[in-house]
């Protein structure tokens, strides 16, 4: 089947939307871009996607919403360069980094609304990515994917608090590495030939 023209519905300061267009610059997939103004919506965008938010993907009049769900089809229709390991296991371990990837973004949006106990839940959540990336180099498995493109715009979003030289709001001060590896999976990833680093982690 030929590539049909597709287009993404997307808000630069968006880290769902960075999740996608991670994706199609991984595969280099030639895409037009529609700006959303999150700040003033226009009314047609529920009938592309009955919740209103972007991402959204057009292709010929069909959509698709859900950066996960966009991700893994993105993935399935244009399965060059693999972001998803061969092996069962690794693609399993990968989409359940994708699928538990509310339990790190909630206390990350309650420390952006300033909620009291978020730095030290999202501190717990940062020490745990640390953790993973101490077992396997990258968030699926082996090599570089899509988990890792799940997780790196809210990771890249709160670098700043990584290296902040405050105690009291750096988080990750409890692990011993203060998420050593967190940092050099964020640098090893700015560093991916095809990575676009302000368009799009949406910096
Ligand atoms: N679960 C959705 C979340 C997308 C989302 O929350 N997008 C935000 C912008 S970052 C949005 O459109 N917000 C508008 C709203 O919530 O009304 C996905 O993964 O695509």
């Amino acid at each position: 089947m030929g590539r049909l023209m597709l287009t993404l519905y997307d808000a630069a300061r968006c880290p769902y939307c960075a999740r996608v267009r991670i994706v199609l610059a991984e595969k280099d997939i030639e895409f037009e871009a529609i700006e959303i103004d999150l700040s003033d919506r226009p009314a047609w965008i529920y009938e592309k996607n009955s919740t209103g938010r972007v991402p959204i993907v057009e292709e010929d009049a069909w959509l698709l919403p859900e950066s996960a769900v966009i991700m893994e089809y993105l993935e399935e229709r244009y399965p060059e360069p693999a972001l998803l390991a061969a092996d069962p296991a690794d693609r399993a371990l990968a989409r359940l980094r994708i699928f538990r990837h509310d339990g790190f973004t909630k206390p990350y949006y309650a420390l952006r609304r300033g909620e009291e106990g978020a730095a030290a839940r999202f501190d717990e959540e940062l020490t745990r990515l640390d953790a993973a990336l101490a077992a396997r180099p990258w968030l699926g498995g082996d090599a570089y994917g899509l988990a890792d493109v799940a997780y790196a715009p809210w990771v890249f979003r709160a670098r700043d608090m990584l290296t902040s030289r405050s105690s009291r709001t750096r988080p990750c001060r409890h692990g011993s590495t203060g998420c050593s590896r967190v940092r050099r999976w964020l640098r090893r990833q700015s560093s991916l030939p095809r990575y676009r680093f302000s368009r799009d982690v949406g910096d």
